[in-house]
């Protein structure tokens, strides 16, 4: 966990992180990392190693799928959340319910250096990576009408738990883009409540469908049926066979 000092006093801004995360686990690892622009100075939770019910901002970067059902998008995943504090972060669905836009990533186990911008300019939230080392960025998602105060603190944190991996950060870069904007206007946003108009369609919190008879299961009672079938008739068979001699010899 990574706490920057300085509250941001910057109305527009943009950060670049240079990150690497690798580990061994093909098949099992995780759990990822995220970047915060929160009101708290990192306080340590369970939201990828950071508070849950924070206020602000976190873009999150999952490496792990912890839902098996329904899913709308592979893993590695990078979302955005923004919360007044009255929200948890969904572990149990990786945060698909909350998250304000996403796009699937691919940065593990590369040679090379991976990167996102996190750009915050007239509330429109933009973010993109350069995770193909090709020395420009993709866009990820733009979201407008995202309204952050100023006065908030950026940090970085990551989790692992049962499945590990490492997160590290080479580089975080902060951008003050601001043009034109007055002290009074900085002043005025540290009041704001941090809230985005522009959710994606709420995705039902289904539960995952019971596992149904796999096909091994349907074949075994397939056999089953069959096999006591011809067991009826060949103990039809003899029986009658049986009387009949009977009958025959009496
Ligand atoms: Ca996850």
């Amino acid at each position: 966990m990574l706490p920057f000092l300085k509250p941001v006093m910057s109305r527009n801004w943009e950060i670049h992180v240079g990150f690497k995360v690798h580990g061994k686990g093909t098949e099992l690892f995780g759990d990822g990392f995220a970047v915060w622009y929160t009101k708290d100075r990192m306080q340590t939770g369970p939201v990828f190693g950071s508070k849950d019910y924070f206020n602000g901002l976190a873009i999150i970067l999952d490496t792990y799928s912890n839902h098996n059902g329904p899913h709308n998008h592979q893993h590695p995943y990078l979302s955005a959340m923004v919360n007044n504090g009255s929200w948890s972060y969904d572990h149990d669905r990786d945060g698909t319910h909350t998250q304000l836009s996403g796009c699937e990533v691919r940065f593990r186990n590369v040679d090379f250096e991976t990167l996102i911008s996190i750009r915050y300019e007239n509330d429109i939230l933009s973010v993109s990576t350069d995770l193909e080392n090709r020395n420009e960025w993709k866009s990820c998602f733009v979201v407008a009408n995202v309204e952050l105060p100023t006065g908030y603190y950026l940090g970085l944190s990551a989790t692992t738990g049962d499945l590990s991996d490492n997160h590290d950060i080479h580089s975080f870069k902060f951008y003050d883009i601001d043009d034109n904007v007055s002290h009074d206007e900085i002043m005025r946003r540290t009041n704001i409540i941090p809230n985005a108009k522009s959710f994606e369609p709420p995705r039902e919190h289904k539960d995952d469908p019971k596992p149904g008879m796999s096909n091994a299961k349907i074949f075994f009672i397939l056999l089953l049926v069959v096999v006591v079938a011809a067991l009826v008739a060949i103990f039809a068979i003899s029986y009658f066979k049986d009387r009949n001699a009977r009958k025959r010899f009496y």
